[in-house]
């Protein structure tokens, strides 16, 4: 973090701003959660706030405060309208991502503006684009982070059960429901804060959760019965799924989200991957557990990242060729992949 005097200045309601909130591509509940939680408290500041995301997003977050005023930045009659107000904003607050090219076609739109830019992430390795960065790998989701700065600021007042709400679903996914070792003291002392502001974790949770169409749920049972391959070797399991497949089952966004954390829930399996199946080539998902570092292979293999147990990447080859890659590498690397588990284990004896 750098020079928060500035940042303060920067949104001071004694000077109205135009402001661009956005995040990557294909958000999830943290991207809106905290884009539309900042977008909320910056709105009670006084500021006019435009919430652009670079591509839709899953049904299953449209409850959301300001939700309906989101604009879809592949929306092709929005599109030149969006690029005007980007190069005309004053402030554009980039969350939950840490390179611009996660914008996608937005990025260089971005990059150009003149606007001062703030940057609150909690991903490895950013890239240094901002005025302003509110930055901690150490933080379970950029909602934390986002309820930190307004506290920061001064401004904790200015929350609300709105803003609670859109924060407490990206604690809450980004932290598997408070089951992945990003679950720390602070994440808990700040989502009793969020709760005690009327966050409704029960209702949260069921609208995030069990709001499945039965095409998804079928789907489900098709990959886990038809889709998942084991490596039992490598303590390893993925899916592959098609594009045919996505189209059987009337697939919408989102609807393949979390089925990666099946494969790692499988007894013994360390490593999980789910291979989907794009236009323009393959989108991998990794999950890790344990000391096993996904981010690292994402990154070195599959011009990825993201954290250490879970990470992104893409392949530029097609499924078949994808999957022999995959299994190729984790079979050459498995003692890297491993090793760091092996020696904690060791000193644990
Ligand atoms: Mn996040």
């Amino acid at each position: 973090m750098h020079n928060l005097d500035l940042f303060k200045e920067q949104i001071s309601s004694s000077s109205p701003k135009k402001i661009i909130i956005t995040t990557h591509y294909k958000p999830d509940a943290d991207a809106l959660g905290s884009s539309l939680g900042m977008a909320n408290y910056l709105k009670k500041k006084g500021h006019e706030v435009l919430v652009v995301t670079p591509s839709d997003y899953p049904s299953f977050l449209n409850w959301m405060e300001g939700n309906d005023e989101v604009v879809n930045f592949e929306d092709k009659d929005k599109k030149k309208w969006v690029g005007e107000k980007i190069q005309d904003a004053d402030i554009i607050f980039c969350l939950d991502f840490s390179c611009l090219s996660r914008l996608q076609e937005m990025g260089d739109l971005v990059k150009s503006s003149k606007a001062f830019k703030v940057n609150i992430d909690h991903h490895q390795d950013p890239e240094d684009f901002a005025e302003f960065t509110y930055w901690s790998t150490k933080a379970a989701a950029t909602c934390e982070l986002v309820f930190e700065l307004i506290t920061m600021v001064g401004d904790k007042d200015l929350l609300d059960q709105d803003i609670a709400e859109c924060l407490y679903a990206g604690i809450m996914t980004d932290t598997g429901g408070f089951k992945h070792p990003n679950t720390t003291k602070n994440i808990h002392l700040v989502t009793a804060e969020l709760i005690g502001l009327g966050a409704d974790n029960a209702k949260i949770a069921r609208l995030i959760y069990d709001t499945n169409s039965l095409n998804r749920l079928k789907f489900l049972g098709f990959a886990l019965t038809r889709r998942l391959e084991i490596l039992e070797d490598c303590q390893t399991a993925y899916f592959a799924i098609s594009k045919k497949d996505l189209r059987k089952y009337d697939s919408r966004t989102g609807d393949t989200e979390g089925l990666v954390n099946y494969a790692l829930s499988l007894d013994g399996v360390k490593i999980a991957a789910l291979f989907t199946e794009k236009k323009d080539g393959v989108k991998i998902s990794f999950r890790s557990a344990e000391e096993v570092e996904v981010n690292k292979f994402a990154a070195t293999h599959f011009k990825g990242g993201g954290h250490k147990n879970a990470a992104g990447g893409v392949s530029d080859l097609n499924m078949k060729e994808t999957i022999q890659k995959f299994e190729y590498l984790i079979r050459e690397n498995k003692h890297i992949l491993f090793n760091q588990l092996e020696l904690i284990n060791e000193k644990n004896q």
